[in-house]
């Protein structure tokens, strides 16, 4: 199976992220979980890494506005220029907001701060030197994916880090700064009707922003419940698309606790729905967060289940592109991201 992976994602290292509760805690999305998935597909005979291409920012700015765009690209430098502690220690310093717009009012704000509270949806999408370069080169490794899925009609594999489900169309959250995922269906849709499944323990609320009023890509998220998980605003059953994009839209919000046996069952309806609609690929956002142990979630899902959940998807019979999302239990994250890929070789 074809890999596509940059190690450009190792810069992007904010030194902390703003948990729950305003606690300081060192950043949970970090490169450690890229090496850990390294060193268990490099024991794998099957595993073919290859570098990104760069298709540049059209496909990019086919999903995400331009100025939200802007913003990410230039705000770490503009902000050293504004603040003199940011400057003297950079590596101590993100770049975070502390005021956040709620959309009350269209208005884009002229400055930086401004711009950070309109941009940002919450405190753990930590801006720093090199984010906008590496979330650049993890939305390329969806894209160079899915090219690949679609030239040879084969799975292929986006360890994409950053991850991308929760960026909406202007706006970053939940470690997200691109939505790769979406990045890569957008593509995909000029060539035929795509799917995307959000297997990640988070709502994809960013994937279901961008794609909520078409009806060319289905998008369906399998995740705890927001009435009590992040990102708590959006992920409710009865989101299911508007205008031309009404009924083209699907959350499966789940009880705390849930187990193989139980997601198994939803999954299998996710499953019909996708099988119903009769795309000619899919695109799996794969977060591995939904594992018993996970530190950000609540689910039981074991490594068998894994193995379950790939083996079903893969039965649907269509090129997939599998793009990594969230999996924080770093210890196992290896293992489960080998024991899914596996069912779709
Ligand atoms: C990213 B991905 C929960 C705090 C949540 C952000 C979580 C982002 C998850 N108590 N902080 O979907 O794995
Ligand atoms: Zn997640």
């Amino acid at each position: 199976m074809k890999i596509f992976y940059s190690d450009a994602h190792r810069k992007h290292y904010p030194p902390f992220e703003v948990f729950d509760g305003g606690k300081r805690v060192p950043y949970l999305e970090n490169p450690d979980r890229m090496d850990r998935i390294l060193s268990a597909l490099k024991k794998t005979d099957w595993a073919e890494f290859s570098e990104p291409t760069d298709f540049g920012l059209e496909p990019i700015l086919a999903v995400h506005e331009r100025g939200y765009i802007a913003f990410l690209a230039s705000a770490w430098t503009e902000w050293l220029v504004s603040d003199s502690d940011a400057a003297s220690s950079p590596e101590t310093h993100a770049f975070l907001p502390a005021t956040f717009a709620l959309r009350r009012t269209p208005r884009v704000p002229s400055t930086l701060l401004g711009k950070a509270g309109y941009y940002m949806m919450d405190l753990s999408a930590c801006i720093v030197e090199a984010t906008y370069t590496t979330a650049l080169a993890s939305a390329n490794c969806a894209l160079s994916a899915a090219d690949s899925a679609f030239c040879t009609q084969h799975s292929a594999f986006a360890l994409c880090r950053p991850p991308g489900h929760h960026a909406g169309k202007d706006y970053a959250a939940g470690y997200c700064f691109i939505n790769n995922a979406s990045v890569a269906a957008n593509w995909l849709s000029s060539k035929g009707k795509v799917a995307l499944l959000d297997i990640d323990y988070h709502a994809g609320n960013g994937t279901q922003d961008i794609f909520y009023e078409r009806n060319d890509v289905l998008t369906i998220s399998i995740h705890g419940d927001p009435d009590y998980e992040y990102p708590h605003y959006i992920g409710f059953a009865d989101e299911t698309g508007s205008g031309a994009g009404l009924g083209f839209h699907h959350n499966f919000p789940l009880p705390a606790g849930t187990d193989d046996a139980s997601y198994l069952s939803e999954l299998d309806e996710a499953l019909e729905l996708i099988t119903a609609y009769q795309p000619s690929c899919i695109v799996i956002s794969a977060g591995m967060d939904t594992f018993d142990g996970d530190p950000l979630g609540r689910f039981k899902v074991t490594r068998n289940g894994f193995a379950e959940i790939g083996k079903r998807i893969a039965a649907l019979n269509l090129p997939s592109v599998i793009v990594m999302e969230g999996g924080y239990a770093n210890e196992a994250l290896g293992e489960n991201v080998v024991t899914l890929l596996e069912q779709f070789k």
